[in-house]
């Protein structure tokens, strides 16, 4: 039986010409920044976001969690959304780690945050207030449907940063889907920003590593602070040759994803039983809800399982589904034909 996996866009596996790029790589101890591949790598994403430098890391939380311990003092201050990653699911690293404060207001369902809320929220100068030192955007959102950020709001919100002399850093883990969604150039997303992460783990399909991409001045401190984690790796060609293949070649084909989610969440709002907002959905993530009283979700669970179904719970009524390089449009009606069965069974 095939696994049609939707728990996320991580379980994608590498192309058979990423394994072979793997296995050839030109390789280096990258601590001594002699690791061509890595090299390589880095200059093509910086270009590719408009940006002077570039670092690999191993994770999207590492890359978030270097640039918050990068910029901001113990008992500083970070804005950020109440549904974002970096706050929900990044294991409290900035706090733990860095002693930084979050400072959290809520991200509408479209995924920005209400300027007015961004201005609020901004510390006074006042000796019994942490120092505010920057503000935090995710785009894709994932917690709010994928929702894709527009350049017009990034770059409102970078004038309210530059006007209040805060820095502005996006978890662009999925920058990408929103560049491909918008039908805009990455750099459209990215030129306002001050830093950013995006992930080559997910869509596009590389099996490990993300990058932090930033001024050449940034990246250099970046680079210290990546040490101080143990994220300084040797070989890392190894994992930047496949990294190089996804961005040379993976891209594109995101759209592909984009029209299976939006096939999926079609087919989902005919289903009695299941609850979707059909326009909310714009990338590659989708989440709905299970509205019936005659099964619970462990069953409903279950039961998707034994047809070799996968997906996410992530509320008491909630399911994500994450489509990708490892699911076809075959996969979305298997799916949808697995899914009107169990709800007009129970
Ligand atoms: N997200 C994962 C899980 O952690 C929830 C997923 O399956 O979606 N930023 C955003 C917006 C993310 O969605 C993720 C991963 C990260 C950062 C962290 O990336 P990794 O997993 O490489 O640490």
């Amino acid at each position: 039986m095939k696994i049609i996996d939707l728990r996320s866009d991580t379980v994608t596996l590498p192309t058979e010409q990423m394994r072979k790029a793997m296995y050839h790589a030109e390789l280096g101890d990258d601590v001594y920044g002699e690791d061509p591949s890595t090299q390589r790598l880095e200059k093509m994403a910086a270009e590719q976001m408009g940006k002077e430098a570039a670092l690999l890391v191993p994770s999207g939380t590492m890359g978030n969690l270097i640039c918050m311990l990068t910029y901001c003092a113990r008992g500083e201050e970070v804005i950020l959304g109440d549904a974002s990653h970096m706050f929900i699911n990044e294991a409290g690293g900035m706090a733990a780690l860095g002693g930084i404060q979050p400072h959290i207001i809520p991200n509408q369902p479209d995924g920005t945050l209400r300027l007015k809320d961004i201005r609020a929220a901004i510390r006074g100068d006042n000796i019994h207030f942490p120092r505010t030192r920057l503000i935090c955007l995710e785009n894709t959102h994932n917690r709010c449907n994928g929702a894709a950020l527009t350049s017009r709001y990034i770059e409102s919100v970078a004038a309210l940063a530059q006007r209040h002399d805060l820095l502005l850093h996006l978890d662009g883990a999925r920058i990408f889907n929103a560049a491909v969604a918008l039908g805009v150039d990455v750099k459209e997303l990215t030129h306002s920003v001050d830093s950013l992460i995006f992930c080559l783990s997910k869509g596009l399909s590389s099996p490990v590593g993300s990058i932090v991409c930033g001024s050449k001045e940034f990246i250099t401190r970046a680079l210290r602070t990546r040490k101080i984690l143990g994220g300084g790796m040797r070989q890392t060609g190894v994992i930047a040759a496949p990294g190089t293949i996804a961005l040379e070649q993976m891209v594109d084909r995101l759209a592909e994803d984009h029209i299976n989610a939006r096939c999926l969440a079609e087919g989902i709002a005919q289903i009695p039983g299941l609850s979707i907002n059909l326009e909310r959905v714009q990338t590659n993530i989708i989440y709905f809800d299970l509205v019936s009283d005659k099964i619970t979700m462990d069953v409903f669970i279950k039961q998707l399982e034994k047809k070799g179904i996968k997906l996410l719970a992530t509320g008491s009524s909630r399911f994500r589904l994450v489509t990708h390089y490892g699911i076809s449009s075959e996969d979305i009606t298997t799916t949808l034909t697995c899914l009107g069965e169990i709800m007009r069974q129970s």
